[in-house]
């Protein structure tokens, strides 16, 4: 088979293949939602020194995901992360107000990189299960969600330890990198 013709035989009929990279700020929940989304179960986590990578496989998408420590000394690691990424997961503490400012300087940088300029963008509000928790919108505001121009984002509201909105946030991952592979655009809208 031609290479073209592969490539949009696997998008309409077979897998696809996309590479994620979950970011945020330490205790997050990322590695609480990779485990969740990769084998269903909570497993008890300590914080990430380096990475994990897993294959989530959802409906005839197969997600290659780098979970990459959130600890400030490790964030200058993150842009390494950051080339041939198709979708950024952006995974925010939604009890954490303190540190929502940290959270937007951060994802703004990781949005702004050239490397990431193409990248379709799913935000996590998560720990939606804690009492006092900032809502989806919330986050959004404090991330400065609303002010992207030109962009493809969605925030979904999760709870990493029962499973809530995980797929959900998924769906529209791969409903938008697959329409943006089909139409061999980017995560730029024009
Ligand atoms: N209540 C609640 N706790 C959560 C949720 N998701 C994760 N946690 C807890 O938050 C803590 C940190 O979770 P991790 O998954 O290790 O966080 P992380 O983002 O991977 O952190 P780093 O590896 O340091 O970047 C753990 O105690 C989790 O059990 C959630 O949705 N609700
Ligand atoms: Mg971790």
């Amino acid at each position: 088979m031609g290479q073209a013709f592969r490539k949009l035989f696997d998008t309409f009929f077979g897998n696809t293949e996309m590479r994620v990279v979950m970011l945020g700020l330490d205790a997050a929940g990322k590695t609480t939602i990779l485990y969740k989304l990769h084998i269903g179960e909570v497993l008890s986590t300590v914080p990430t020194i380096g990475f994990n990578v897993e294959k989530v496989q959802y409906k005839n998408v197969v997600f290659t995901v780098w979970d990459v420590g959130g600890q400030e000394k490790l964030r200058p690691l993150w842009r390494h992360y950051f080339n041939n990424t198709d979708g950024l997961i952006y995974v925010v503490d939604s009890l954490d107000r303190e540190r929502i400012g940290k959270a937007r300087a951060e994802f703004q940088a990781i949005i702004n990189d050239p490397f990431m300029l193409n990248s379709a963008i799913l935000v996590f509000a998560n720990k939606q299960d804690l009492r006092g928790a900032m809502t989806p919108m919330e986050v959004c505001e404090g991330l400065g969600l609303y002010d992207l121009k030109n962009r493809r984002w969605h925030i979904q509201g999760t709870c990493a330890l029962k499973g809530d909105g995980l797929y959900e946030g998924l769906d529209w991952l791969s409903e938008t990198l697959k329409e943006l592979k089909a139409a061999g655009r980017s995560g730029v809208l024009v």
